[in-house]
């Protein structure tokens, strides 16, 4: 590596000629691909970034000036450049680089990121911030095509037209969300790279460049000056016009000279906010010629000269994500006015299958969380039966929609919430742990969690036949390979299931907990302890009666649950035997996630650090084996009422 081993800080890189930046960009992939291969990561979206990065860090003077990545997926090229490049074979790793940005990672990732469509916001924040203090630096927000669509961005687009701050917009277009790009603001960037070439402009819009006050004569100069143009232009187009920004654009995003010529242009405009329009291809660089968006996005380790993902040699069972796309497809079978929605995750939820099987009747509507759930909510009310699969970690955005559009009409939308629980890899952004406490203080909705992926599809259809709003849990993952080829059925809503009855204690367990309080249990066997294990279910509503019964029969319950135990399943429980005087009757202990930032790392590690497994279950039970014998010389009543 002629360059990149020298390159420790932008600083480095910026002391280079423009001339061979092109050649460090190609040191920065072939390092990426290198890593990537042996760890894998989010290696397709940010290999189509590489040229991007090293324009920013050459362009902007970081980290005074503020470079803002949205989703930061797609910054491994930023990672590389700003001291990091030692630490990339560590991402996503327990105790290693994070996977997207952090503020406490390095100076240079000026805002945090993993959700879509903050950067303009934040960036606008800044750009505000700087203003006020009189200070004098750049502010730059990458972000995707896909990730412009989304509601905030266009909120932000909104206001920053609105005050004309001076700030810059790097489009990273390159036509794809994690699976192909949706929506009209795609079809109008399509328009614009069909149509409006340069040269197409040139005709256009005639005078126009030079008549820009302080810019229009050097674009134009700019443009003449780089063989091939870089396409600069003022666009006589909507958010010119309309939304107060400048457009230059469009630039090959994979041409380090022609992007660095386009921000210099870009920092030259000073009374507005201006998007800088690059096209990029996805996975540029990776080496298998045979395209397949889906896997570049983000792969695990494969073959450097191949591309070739090596095949896993045990055959892990269906993943929950599988299983709720194939129920649904079935169930969509028998009932038409089922439809499914997916928010830009079609892979990810499974919704692709029903988007295949069912093409009039799946949606994916882009990185739109909210609207998602305001339009299941539409729906909804003319008689439609709205399955909106979101990541727990995403439907978050979506909160004041549930509440105000779905719960409080009480409509019957059914939210399936994939990755409940830690997702690993992903991290802090990316954990689905709150989803307990952010549905459950409010009325009408069922909450749910199924103990296996049989229990799911029960659950689904359950849902989905409810007159009312419904969520379901389930975690990342592969289920336990239990039978599914039973017809789903309904389940009495708020009916737990005793799975296992024992005099000692309870443990009553939600959704992916299940399986290890089993375990727990037939350890403690060996301890001359006996516990009952049950199977919640649901959450909301609580089977109040079985609690009430197990508190009057044992000494201790146990809640567990893969979630914050602030407003999660516990305080549930909790609550219920504070408010029927039961807290005198019974030791509670609860059992989750702590308050407490979660790293990012192997799910396995994460939750045994916080004793959400089989053997942090049982050591629980057996610190407290104290209240047990309390119990057995003060002689609680011991039949289980089932
Ligand atoms: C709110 C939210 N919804 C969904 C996602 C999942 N997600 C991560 S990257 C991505 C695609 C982003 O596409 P784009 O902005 O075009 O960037 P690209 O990956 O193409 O570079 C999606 C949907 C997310 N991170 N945040």
């Amino acid at each position: 590596m002629r360059f990149l081993s020298e390159i420790n800080s932008p600083a480095d890189l910026r002391q280079l000629k423009i001339e061979d930046l092109q050649e460090v960009a190609d040191e920065v992939r072939r390092f990426m691909l290198e890593t990537c291969s042996r760890v894998g990561g989010h290696t397709g979206a940010s290999l189509g970034a590489v040229e991007l990065a090293v324009a920013m860090h050459y362009a902007f003077n970081t980290p005074n000036d503020k470079l803002v990545w949205d989703v930061g997926h797609q910054a491994y090229a930023h990672k590389i450049l700003t001291g990091r490049r030692d630490k990339l074979h560590t991402i996503k790793k327990y105790g290693g680089l994070s996977g997207f940005l952090r503020r406490d990672e390095s100076v240079y990732d000026t805002f945090g990121a993993g959700h879509a469509s903050t950067s303009i916001s934040a960036a606008l924040g800044m750009a505000v911030a700087r203003d006020r203090n009189k200070e004098d630096f750049h502010v730059c927000a990458l972000i995707g095509d896909s990730s412009l669509a989304g509601g905030m961005a266009m909120e932000a687009i909104n206001q920053a037209g609105h005050l004309k701050t001076r700030l810059i917009v790097l489009l990273n277009d390159n036509d794809m969300s994690i699976a192909p790009a949706v929506g009209a603001l795609t079809r109008y960037l399509n328009r614009i790279k069909g149509a409006q070439s340069y040269h197409h402009l040139k005709d256009e819009i005639g005078g126009t460049l030079e008549s820009v006050p302080g810019f229009g004569h050097s674009l134009k100069r700019a443009a003449k000056t780089v063989k091939d143009a870089i396409a600069a232009a003022v666009l006589p187009g909507a958010l010119v016009n309309e939304l107060g920004f400048k457009y230059i654009g469009y630039v090959d995003g994979h041409n380090v000279q022609m992007i660095v010529r386009a921000l210099e242009e870009a920092k030259k405009i000073e009374d507005g906010p201006v998007i800088v329009h690059a096209l990029t291809a996805k996975g540029k660089g990776f080496p298998n010629p045979e395209k397949n968006y889906y896997a570049y996005h983000a792969t695990g380790p494969f073959d450097l000269k191949t591309g070739e993902f090596p095949k896993s040699s045990k055959s892990a069972p269906p993943t929950y994500t599988q299983i709720f796309g194939e129920t649904m497809c079935e169930l969509m079978e028998n009932d038409r006015r089922i439809v499914a929605l997916t928010a830009a995750m079609p892979d990810g939820t499974g919704v692709d299958k029903v988007l295949e099987k069912f093409p009039d009747r799946a949606f994916d509507v882009g990185i739109a969380e909210q609207h998602a759930v305001t339009f299941c909510a539409g729906m909804a009310c003319e008689g439609l039966k709205p399955v909106a699969a979101i990541y727990s970690t995403f439907l978050q955005r979506g909160f004041d929609q549930i509440i105000h559009d779905v719960c409080l009409q009480n409509l019957n939308v059914t939210f399936a919430m994939d990755r409940a629980g830690i997702v690993g890899a992903d991290g802090p952004t990316h954990h689905g742990l709150l989803d307990i406490a952010y549905l459950r203080g409010y009325p009408n909705i069922v909450l749910c969690a199924p103990k296996d992926e049989a229990e799911m599809r029960d659950m689904l259809l359950t849902a989905i036949e409810h007159p009312a709003p419904a969520a379901i849990r389930y975690p990342r993952g592969s289920g336990f390979g239990v039978d599914i080829s039973q017809k789903p059925k309904t389940i009495e809503i708020g009916k737990a299931e005793i799975l296992r009855d024992g005099d000692d204690a309870a443990i009553l367990a939600y959704g992916s907990m299940v399986y290890p309080a089993m375990e727990a249990a037939k350890n403690l066997v060996k301890d001359g302890i006996e516990a009952t294990v049950v199977n919640a279910r649901f959450v909301k509503p609580l089977d109040e009666k079985l609690i009430r019964n197990l508190a009057e029969t044992k000494s201790l319950i146990v809640t567990v649950e893969e979630a914050y135990l602030a407003g999660g399943f516990g305080s549930a429980v909790l609550e219920f035997l504070e408010a029927n005087n039961l807290l005198d009757q019974v030791k509670i202990i609860r059992m989750g996630v702590p308050d407490r930032i979660i790293t990012h790392g192997d799910p396995k590690l994460l939750l045994a650090k916080y004793g959400l497994d089989a053997d942090g279950i049982y050591n629980k039970i057996k610190e407290n084996s104290e209240i047990i014998e309390q119990r057995r010389t003060t002689g609680k009543r011991l039949k289980l009422v089932k």
